[in-house]
């Protein structure tokens, strides 16, 4: 285990601590916070400074300080956008620093403080745009907005009926997931974090989304067996699946036997399972950066158990800005989206 292994390992044993006093300083030192939020103040602001602290930890394990600006970013939009200052944000990172600095006083205690200084000040000159995704000027993309609009108007037949009938008319089912339902996942995380669509409407899409993705590929034509076997799945702790569960029923047209495991899937399940099916490919999903050292840990299991001579592939939101960063977790490849995926997938294993 490396130093800043080891130092996010001790941060976050302690987390419960840590959080607990940084919440009480929060409060005790800005009335207002307490004010605004009434009774919920301790639930929510708890809530979030165990969240940044777990996001801090990532970040310092990876030795990536970048990992924690991003994340700083992100919740910034998304909580400004419900009406809550930076300045509490601010203060919030105040106040877990000042606890850390109090509780982890040596070394370990410098880099930890480092990292927050660091990520602080990239922040200060990091605006994150979060532009539309679709343009309704494109074909596809007119189609992938109008799904969320018919959805999320609470029309979920005549939403799905929308895709059925492109599909039908002509458009091949790979481009109802790459470039209509994926995208429109997208989009609806954009509109969910700018506080325009409700959790509840999300849920909707997503289920809707999931339904038609299997509808679509139960009566999609698929090639001819390839003979290769890929696994596919989200790694421990990560419940987004639409994206690798797209990719798995892309693979299966693409006449692969695809073993799709879901979301959540367990680190020390893996290295059997892989030698049970002889798996050529196994497919890991990272969303956010808090899953990196459960991917790490599913990696170096599968390396040390596994017999059968696996390669693995990682996807997913987390590993999308930091280039290089699958690698230096031990993952044979990378892939960005669907289709590069199916690339590359063929590409580890046939070198074609
Ligand atoms: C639906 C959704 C959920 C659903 C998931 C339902 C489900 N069954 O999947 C629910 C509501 C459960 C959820 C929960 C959360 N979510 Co969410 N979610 C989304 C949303 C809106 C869509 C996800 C999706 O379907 N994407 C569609 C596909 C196309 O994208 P993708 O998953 O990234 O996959 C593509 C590529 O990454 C790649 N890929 C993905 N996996 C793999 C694997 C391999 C091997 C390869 C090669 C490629 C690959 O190919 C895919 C196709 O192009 C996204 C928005 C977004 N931009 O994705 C947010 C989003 C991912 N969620 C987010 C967050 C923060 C959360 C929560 C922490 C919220 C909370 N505070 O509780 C929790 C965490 C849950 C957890 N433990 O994992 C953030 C993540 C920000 C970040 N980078 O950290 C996002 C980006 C929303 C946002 N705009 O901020 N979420």
């Amino acid at each position: 285990m490396n130093t800043n292994v080891r130092t996010a390992y001790e941060l976050e044993r302690h987390s419960h601590e840590i959080v607990e006093r940084a919440c009480t300083k929060l409060l005790a030192e800005h009335a207002e916070i307490g004010q605004r939020f009434g009774e919920d103040a301790r639930l929510v602001w708890t809530d979030h400074l165990h969240q940044r602290l777990l996001e801090l930890s990532s970040a310092l394990s990876a030795d990536d300080p970048n990992l924690f600006t991003d994340r700083l970013a992100w919740s910034r939009a998304a909580m400004n956008a419900r009406g809550i200052s930076s300045d509490d944000l601010d203060n919030c990172l105040d106040v877990l620093r000042a606890v850390i600095a109090e509780h982890l006083e040596d070394e370990s205690g410098s880099r930890v403080l480092s990292c927050i200084d660091q990520a602080i000040s990239s922040l200060a000159t990091q605006g994150k745009p979060l532009d539309p995704f679709l343009d309704p000027g494109i074909e596809l993309d007119r189609l992938a907005l109008h799904y969320i609009q018919t959805v999320v108007a609470g029309n979920v037949l005549p939403g799905m009926q929308l895709v059925l009938d492109a599909v039908a008319h002509g458009v091949a089912v790979q481009d109802a997931f790459i470039r209509v339902l994926l995208p429109a996942q997208k989009e609806v995380g954009r509109l969910w974090h700018l506080n325009e669509l409700s959790v509840s409407e999300e849920h909707l899409v997503s289920q809707t989304t999931q339904r038609l993705m299997t509808a679509l590929a139960n009566q999609a034509e698929r090639k001819a067996d390839n003979g290769l076997t890929a696994i596919a799945g989200a790694v421990a702790g990560n419940i987004h699946d639409i994206g690798i569960r797209a990719i798995a029923y892309l693979l299966e047209l693409d006449g692969w036997r695809t073993l799709y495991l879901g979301s959540d899937v367990p680190q020390v399940e893996l290295p059997n399972t892989v030698d049970a099916y002889k798996a050529d490919v196994l497919l890991l999903s990272v969303a956010l950066t808090t899953q990196l050292q459960a991917t790490s840990r599913a990696i170096e299991l599968v390396r040390r158990q596994s017999v059968y001579p696996v390669k693995i592939l990682l996807g997913g939101n987390a590993l999308a800005e930091h280039p290089g960063l699958w690698r230096e977790i031990g993952a044979d490849g990378y892939a960005a989206d669907a289709q590069s995926a199916l690339d590359t997938a063929l590409e580890l294993v046939t070198g074609l």
